[in-house]
């Protein structure tokens, strides 16, 4: 008798079923890739209202920007999340072999992102965010 009831208040633990877990949709990471003179893809489809890390890593030589002001201000994220792309400036800047996760919800849009670096856009590092 005593065996059953600790056994069914190990199972009323195990399985709270007063706390249902209603996690927010999650999107599966997106890894944009920034080199001489590319980001790859080109183009980013997010989805708006799924919480999205954005994993950006510079292969290039040098340093590079993901620069996309309109882009990250519609974007709803945290304060560790708004350094990382500069506050107001839109950026994420990576030095040479460096990556950095930026987790956002995208707003709905098309948005331009280029490398601020001097003549990196005219020479390819340009690319568009869709979210939809
Ligand atoms: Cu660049």
């Amino acid at each position: 008798m005593r065996y059953l009831f600790v056994a069914a208040a190990i199972t009323a633990l195990a399985h709270p079923a007063a706390a249902p877990v209603a996690a927010a949709p999650q999107a599966a990471p997106v890894e944009v890739v920034l080199a001489n003179f590319s980001f790859t893809p080109e183009e980013l489809h997010l989805h708006a209202g799924q919480s999205t890390t954005i994993h950006f890593v510079n292969t290039g030589s040098g340093g590079h920007d993901f620069t996309a002001a309109e882009f990250f201000a519609a974007a709803t994220m945290d304060a560790a999340n708004r350094a990382k792309v500069g506050g107001a400036k839109g950026r994420v800047s990576l030095g040479k072999g460096q990556a950095i996760d930026v987790t956002l919800l995208p707003r709905a849009g098309e948005y331009p992102a280029h490398c601020s670096h001097f003549l990196h856009s005219s020479m390819g590092m340009t690319g568009k965010i869709r979210v939809d």
